[in-house]
């Protein structure tokens, strides 16, 4: 049997990232990814990087690319009624911004630097199972190449998603899981065309929810709420286009441009976390351990928070001979982690209209965007959720 100090189970940012940052300490591990390198690069998904994970980036060594390619905003558009309000981060934040630079790139990068180095990273490796999460030495089984494989190691982290395998190492009973899925989801475009906006525009409508976001300043992304179960092949373009221009509708002088859509696709939202996050010597980080809707942009900065975390725990106990701060682990993590669900979950129940919501409710969300917008200290609340609180 291979032997590893660290088994990562999952080659998406969590697992990268801890990789990285392991490699850096001098502690030796390797990664398990079941799909293939261009699977995992391409996986269109988030695309807003706090303060706080950018440096962690950098601190890496991945940063290079991100400083020359990643767009800064230093705020976010809410519309509403017709009306626009703009939140800007760095005069309610003390200086907070954030950075575009989407999560396909952050992989590439990171998947570059561990080749580069010829550190342990297994596409195509199929973990199975975990066993032995109560014991000194957990083992992992995977398949690789058609062949069945064990790796004996000291630690196995859980950085293979919600879907993922490892949580199921633990025993039933040990873990609590806190769960809640949205009646509605987000339907995805890529367009070949420049953003419509400087800045993300978040629009609440009697229609649904819709968000201008984008990948670089000739590919737009843009999201419409769509009820659950929804056919892509129900949305021509035309169709998507019309929808957003419909949702994003201001009394103001703004026109939404259109172009070539390259990319559709249908996403659920849910809000999950289990507790702890350890059990034995099994760990579990990012989305693996919590999920949250993409309203809040915090899913892959959680994901990279929670691995800071661990990769300076695990080089505590290699320096000092002292767990003391991974028995800290899923304690320091879960902080953020109930932060992030809370905000994540106003920014969505805020902008999106739940099927069959009254007249009562729609008031109440009106209420709350009129407030964030009269309000300095309600504008603040937001914009120091969204742009990263310090907390752990
Ligand atoms: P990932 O990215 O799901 O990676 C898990 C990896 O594990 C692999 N895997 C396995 N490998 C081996 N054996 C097995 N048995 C395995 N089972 C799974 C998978 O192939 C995969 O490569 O989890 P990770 O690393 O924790 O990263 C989390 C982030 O990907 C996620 O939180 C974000 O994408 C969430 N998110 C956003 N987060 C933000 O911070 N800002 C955003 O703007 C943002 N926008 C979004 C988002 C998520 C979205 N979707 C798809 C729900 C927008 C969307 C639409
Ligand atoms: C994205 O660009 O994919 C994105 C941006 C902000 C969000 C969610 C997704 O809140």
């Amino acid at each position: 049997m291979d032997h590893t100090t660290v088994g990562i189970v999952g080659g998406g940012p969590a697992g990268l990232l801890l990789a990285r940052l392991l490699h850096n300490s001098g502690i030796d591990c390797v990664v398990l990814e079941s799909r293939d390198r261009t699977y995992v690069e391409q996986r269109q998904r988030a695309g807003i990087l706090e303060q706080s994970t950018v440096d962690v980036l950098r601190e890496s060594g991945a940063g290079e690319r991100l400083d020359r390619e990643g767009m800064v905003h230093d705020g976010i558009e809410l519309r509403w009624n017709r009306r626009a309000q703009r939140i800007d981060f760095p005069s309610l934040t003390g200086g907070r911004k954030v950075w575009v630079y989407a999560q396909t790139e952050v992989v590439k990068d990171l998947i570059a630097l561990q080749v580069a180095d010829g550190a342990p990273l297994l596409f195509e490796a199929q973990v199975n199972e975990v066993v032995g999460a109560d014991t000194d030495r957990p083992v992992i089984h995977y398949t690789h190449q058609g062949q069945d494989r064990t790796l004996g190691c000291d630690y196995v982290v859980g950085c293979d998603g919600f879907h993922g395998v490892t949580r199921k190492a633990v025993p039933d009973g040990v873990m609590s899981a806190f769960e809640r899925v949205y009646p509605y989801s987000w339907f995805g475009i890529l367009a070949d065309v420049p953003p419509s906006c400087d800045e993300l525009i978040y629009a609440h409508s009697p229609r649904g929810f819709a968000l201008h976001s984008m990948r670089s300043a000739t590919v737009s992304r843009l999201y419409l709420q769509v009820p659950n179960g929804t056919d892509p092949a129900d949305w021509p373009d035309d169709r998507i286009w019309d929808e957003l221009d419909a949702r994003f509708a201001t009394d103001g002088d703004w026109r939404l441009e259109r172009g070539p859509i390259t990319s559709k696709a249908v996403l659920p939202m849910r809000s999950f976390v289990t507790e702890p996050m350890r059990w034995g010597r099994v760990f579990l980080a990012g989305d693996a351990a919590h999920i949250v809707p993409p309203t809040g942009a915090k899913g892959l900065n959680l994901a990279v928070s929670d691995v800071v975390v661990l990769a300076r725990a695990l080089a505590h106990l290699k320096d000092s001979g002292s767990t003391e701060l991974l028995d800290e682990y899923s304690d320091t993590c879960l902080r953020r982690v109930w932060r992030a669900e809370h905000f994540s979950y106003f920014m969505t129940t805020t902008l999106h209209t739940d099927p069959g919501q009254s007249a009562f409710e729609t008031r109440l969300q009106l209420s709350q965007l009129d407030r964030v917008s009269s309000s300095r200290h309600a504008a603040a609340e937001l914009a120091e959720n969204y742009a990263g609180l310090h907390i752990g």
